[in-house]
């Protein structure tokens, strides 16, 4: 448990900004960008290879130095070295918190109970690397003999959308020879659409789960192993070729059938959405080998460090979460967008919104106490320039307040003719547009009538970040995900709760258990629901029986 301490908005900080944001609410970037034309550069920070212009945020320098003030009186300093210590701050499943251990040096110390882990982190990591050689050079071979050219990972949320993210990110360097797919979804329209070109001599599955017990992983799976021996005309000795398993849980691995020695393990102190560094990157390294999955390790623990060390006014996640911050608790913001401008991002932030959501998405205190502020914004986003033909009307002209993160990269992949530069023509330009807006005398000015000069008008004043690397590449791709999740962290520091359980997807989960029976049996269930959960149940008896013919 905490000490007791005063609640955040009785807090001296919390007030002060208050007091703040009432005075400077209706300052507009205009004026503070005419005040100090210098503040693109003085607010802005590099760091780790990652450059963050914040100056299009609506901050003074007292709202910044506010902001440190409140991350100071939350004690976010000795916070940040508690979970590096590998302390039990995940107090309500009594784990630590120690994804920071899965990218540490081999020769680190990070105790979890007496024990140092980096050890086991790093001969897992060898053993992955050993396996991913073997199925790369074609050393390890399916149940026929032939080459495994399809790798298919069975996993879901935490288990799923790293490594989908990862593999979409990295596609640039990975082994074109071979084709990767992920399928999540308990409707079987994943799996059978994930597997209909393949053959199942030439196909790996990874059945990625930490506790391998969840309805949808496992359903995926058995149905995996059936379509496999049906292919390989039901040689149960198959599984064993085709068939590996990544979880924290032996037991179950072994009950499943699939033999302990194919497990790649990891360990309770790393939570679900905080895994695709851990063994669940196996697909990733299957996709880019071992020594670029190396290099994303090292960008993620480049930031680990930077996160652990930087003074706060130059900390680029805690920057960003104070941003946040700002934003959802003083200007009643609901959401943040992110907008990549790099399509290798596509599931950037899909990805991202189980890290925000599922983490900060609480509603009482550390203490259990219901919360008298906002905690987690819902965050989402697109690839620029697709979102600029749908989305960003609101943001440009709606009446909600959306801050975005811009995230762009200097050198393209594909360097082809004008397209970079008109890519990034488009990022600066939608930041500039959102910040400075088109005020009427402006619209006026360039002939138009008086009935349309309304609907031309931006007013601006619309935040932003935009986080520039060089390139997209392994390493980079590590620090932008570690970036977010030490944002995360920072935010769940300040809102006193904790980031790293999610129990809110449990009771869903029990309900489907009590309805499953209810939709399989023959016989008439009764039912003791709800009036809407009855009548949904009977009309889906009903209809659905009929159909499956
Ligand atoms: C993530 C969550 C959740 C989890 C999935 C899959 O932080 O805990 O998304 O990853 O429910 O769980 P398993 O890996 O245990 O199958």
């Amino acid at each position: 448990m905490t000490e007791a301490i005063t609640p955040l908005t009785a807090r001296p900080a919390w007030r002060a900004l208050t007091e703040h944001h009432a005075a400077i609410r209706e300052r507009h970037l205009r004026e503070l960008f005419a005040e100090d034309p210098g503040r693109g550069e003085s607010l802005a920070v590099e760091a780790v290879g990652l450059y963050l212009d914040y100056s299009k945020n609506r901050i003074t320098d007292e709202t910044l130095r506010l902001l440190l003030q409140l991350a100071e009186a939350s004690g976010l300093r000795a916070r940040i070295d508690a979970m590096f210590r590998g302390e039990k701050i995940n107090i309500t499943e009594g784990r630590g918190v120690l994804h920071v251990a899965l990218r540490a040096p081999r020769g680190a110390t990070i105790l979890v109970d007496g024990e140092n882990v980096v050890p086991g982190v790093h001969a897992v990591l060898d053993r992955m690397s050993a396996f991913v050689s073997r199925v790369r050079s074609g050393d390890w071979r399916g149940h026929t003999g032939k080459r495994i050219r399809n790798v298919v990972n069975i996993g879901i949320g935490g288990s799923d959308l790293g490594p989908v993210m990862a593999y979409e990110a990295l596609r640039h360097f990975s082994d074109r020879s071979m084709t990767f797919r992920f399928v999540s979804n308990i409707d079987g329209t994943d799996f059978a659409e994930a597997v209909l070109d393949l053959d199942p001599a030439e196909t790996l599955f990874i059945v990625s789960s930490k506790t391998f017990t969840t309805l949808e992983t496992m359903t995926n799976a058995r149905t995996a192993r059936e379509w496999l021996l049906r292919g390989l005309r039901g040689d149960e000795k198959a599984v064993a070729r085709h068939f590996v398993a990544v979880s924290t849980n032996a037991e179950k691995v072994a009950e499943f059938g699939i033999d302990t020695a194919n497990m790649f393990e990891f360990w309770d102190w790393v939570g679900g959405r905080y895994s695709m560094d851990s063994a669940i990157g196996l697909s990733t390294m299957l996709a880019i080998g071992p020594d670029h999955f190396r290099a994303l390790l090292d960008g993620f623990h480049q930031m680990d460090e930077h996160f652990r060390t930087a003074p706060f006014e130059r900390n680029l996640p805690v920057l960003m979460g104070l941003l946040s911050i700002w934003y959802v608790n003083f200007f009643d913001a609901p959401t943040i967008a992110v907008l990549p401008y790099e399509q290798y991002l596509k599931r950037f932030p899909a990805y991202l919104q189980q890290l925000t959501m599922e983490s900060n998405g609480k509603r009482v205190t550390l203490d259990g106490v219901e919360v008298d502020y906002q905690t987690s914004p819902i965050y989402w986003g697109e690839p620029g320039t697709n979102g600029q033909h749908s989305f960003y009307q609101l943001i440009h002209q709606g009446t909600r307040l959306i801050p975005c993160d811009f995230i762009a990269f200097h050198k393209s992949l594909n360097p082809m003719g004008r397209h970079h530069d008109l890519l990034l023509a488009n990022v600066f330009a939608q930041s500039e547009a959102l910040a400075f807006g088109r005020t009427p005398e402006e619209v006026r000015a360039e002939g138009t009538p008086d009935w349309l000069v309304p609907h031309r008008v931006f007013t601006g004043n619309r935040p932003s970040n935009t986080i520039l690397a060089e390139q997209l590449t392994p390493e980079i791709l590590g620090k932008l995900v570690a970036l977010y999740e030490h944002c995360v962290y920072t935010q769940g520091v300040i809102w006193n709760i904790n980031p790293f359980d999610q129990w809110g997807v449990e009771l869903g989960k029990a309900l489907a258990q009590r309805i499953i029976p209810e939709l399989e049996s023959e016989q008439e269930p009764a039912l003791d629901h709800d009036g809407s959960t009855n009548a949904l149940i009977r009309r889906h008896r009903k209809i659905g029986k009929r159909s499956k013919g």
